[in-house]
């Protein structure tokens, strides 16, 4: 078996954070070799026995402190998110940071009624004398890999779940967004959470894949589909489970009886948020062709006073793009589009006059699922719309698609809203609303197809973070099973007996077996 390791030699270099705004330095990280990570990640096995031991109560004080330190430090934690992801502080604030704090007050006072125990009904069984309850356990070490779309609120969110489950954890932020992946562990040690019970390991791709060759209990991984799919086969061979919320193309369908005021301003905050780079971005928007002519005027117009500068500075809807990299892959997409007989009604190109990774905020017509901006993850300020004639075609062309994270359906009536949703291949469909839900702690958050594995938020999420024990008891135990040896022909005649009826689940039925169960009982063992 390949076995990768990231010696300490090969990670020399440090990690140099800018902004990509600017250009400007915003600090250095190590890049952690595979021997560091293994450190970490065996230092946090060990804390996490007496952490598990703790109540909900105690891991919850510890987070409400955190929280209550970023309350305090949220004007500086929203500008160190913007200068290093390049979005608008506000939006930081908006879209991360408000999300949490909500996160972590939901967890730390709800976690102990989510993983209650359970009783779980066992049918005739429990007439037997016997009762089944199902306890969830923490795994133990939970290694959480994320990107640089939502340096914050991905990470944090998973950090706090994870602990409150009785879990340590090693994250590996995106080489992009280390500082705030750093700052996340000061966090919670300044609200006094064992340097152990949360480690940041830094690093690049190198690093990541040292945290999965360590063997955590279960990965958490939010990134590419391509990387996604490499940590899922390295997992594979030690048997670590993994959840991965990769990519999204995201469909908003926008039908006939929609309000087109509040679907077009929907649409435009949709795709453009976060310069568009938010797995559950509006990639995708499908219109009906008699409001199309009246939606795209009022999408542009929007577009057009959208303001593009710098994150931090006041009044900014658009910042820079997280990476050249990424600024490259939109002008790909466009390009190819344009290519291909799409219209750019305004933007389509880089921004000249801001010197860093700055994209004009675009909107395409006249595109088809020929175009990559149809096909891939575009992961930029793009709004492509087309136009369709039945509810059965926009259904499928929101399905045409290998990704399935979110989508939303935009009408006035509910009831065919909803209809319309379950036939949609997605893990979040919204009537009416567009890509936030991710900041609903309550709901689960994940994808189908290629969009991933698992959930992450609610219970379900939740519930990826223990395992479930179950334990079964026998409260009849001076009574010997009926099935156990030897195989008399009395028992012979029961077995059968119970074939037909007690598997019925009927205790009527059952009950017609009882002289034949007596008959059994006294029967002389030897
Ligand atoms: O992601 P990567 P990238 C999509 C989006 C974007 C594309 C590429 O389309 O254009 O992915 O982004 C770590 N083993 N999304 O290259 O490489 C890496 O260090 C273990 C969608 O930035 O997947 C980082 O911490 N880990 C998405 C994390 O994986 C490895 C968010 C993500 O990086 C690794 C981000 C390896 N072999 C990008 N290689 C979403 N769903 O929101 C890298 N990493």
């Amino acid at each position: 078996m390949e076995v990768r390791t990231l010696t300490a030699e090969e990670a020399r270099d440090d990690i140099v954070s800018r902004d990509p705004a600017t250009g400007r330095e915003i600090g250095r990280v190590p890049v952690a070799s595979s021997e560091e990570v293994a450190r970490a990640l065996s230092d946090a096995r060990t804390a996490q026995n007496g952490w598990a031991k703790l109540s909900f109560r105690e891991r919850g004080r510890v987070v409400m402190r955190a929280r209550a330190i970023v309350l305090d430090e949220i004007e500086e934690i929203a500008a160190l998110i913007s200068e290093e992801s390049g979005k608008p502080a506000d939006e930081a604030i908006a879209m991360e940071i408000v999300p949490t704090l909500d996160l972590m007050q939901f967890f730390a006072r709800k976690s102990a009624k989510l993983l209650k125990p359970e009783k779980i009904d066992i049918g005739q069984y429990g007439l037997m004398g016997r009762s089944s309850r199902i306890v969830y356990k923490p795994l133990g070490t939970v290694g959480i890999i994320s990107p640089w779309n939502f340096p914050w609120a991905i990470p944090l969110g998973e950090v706090v779940m994870a602990l409150m489950a009785g879990n340590a954890v090693v994250l590996k932020p995106s080489e992009l967004t280390p500082m705030v992946g750093v700052k996340i562990g000061e966090v919670f040690k300044r609200a006094g959470l064992n340097d152990d019970l949360l480690q940041v390991v830094t690093g690049d791709g190198r690093t990541g894949a040292a945290l999965v060759e360590a063997r955590p209990d279960k990965i958490m991984f939010t990134g590419s589909v391509a990387t996604g799919k490499r940590v899922a086969e390295t997992a594979a061979r030690n048997l670590t489970p993994v959840v991965l919320e990769l990519g999204g193309k995201d469909p908003m369908i926008v039908l006939e009886d929609a309000d087109v005021e509040m679907a077009a301003q929907a649409a435009v905050w949709g795709a453009l948020a976060n310069a568009g780079q938010a797995c559950a971005s509006v990639e995708r928007c499908y219109v009906h062709e008699s409001i199309s002519e009246k939606f795209i005027a009022r999408a542009v117009e929007l577009v057009k006073s959208l303001r593009l500068d710098v994150g931090t500075r006041e009044a900014t809807d658009i910042g820079a793009m997280s990476s050249e990299r990424q600024l490259n892959t939109v002008e790909e997409h466009i390009d190819d589009a344009v290519a291909r007989g799409a219209r750019i009604l305004t933007g389509g190109r880089r921004n000249e006059t801001l010197a860093g990774s700055f994209y004009e905020p675009t909107v395409l017509t006249d595109v088809d699922h020929t175009m990559l901006v149809m096909r891939d993850e575009t992961f930029g300020p793009v709004l492509p719309i087309m136009t369709f004639k039945t509810e059965d075609e926009a259904i499928g062309l929101a399905n045409d698609s290998p990704f399935g994270l979110t989508a939303s359906v935009w009408t006035k009536d509910i009831a065919r809203g909803r209809r319309i949703a379950e036939q949609i291949e997605a893990g979040t469909v919204m009537v009416n609303e567009v890509l936030y839900t991710h900041g609903i702690a309550q709901t689960p958050w994940g994808g189908v197809k290629q969009s991933g594995l698992g959930r992450t938020h609610g219970r379900l999420g939740l519930l990826e973070l223990v395992t479930p024990q179950h334990i079964h008891v026998n409260r009849f135990s001076f009574i010997p099973d009926f099935w156990w040896f030897s195989y008399t022909p009395r028992a012979s005649k029961l077995f059968r007996g119970f074939a037909q009826r007690f598997a019925t689940g009927n205790p009527l039925q059952t009950s017609l077996l009882l002289p034949q169960m007596i008959r059994r009982f006294f029967e002389r063992r030897p």
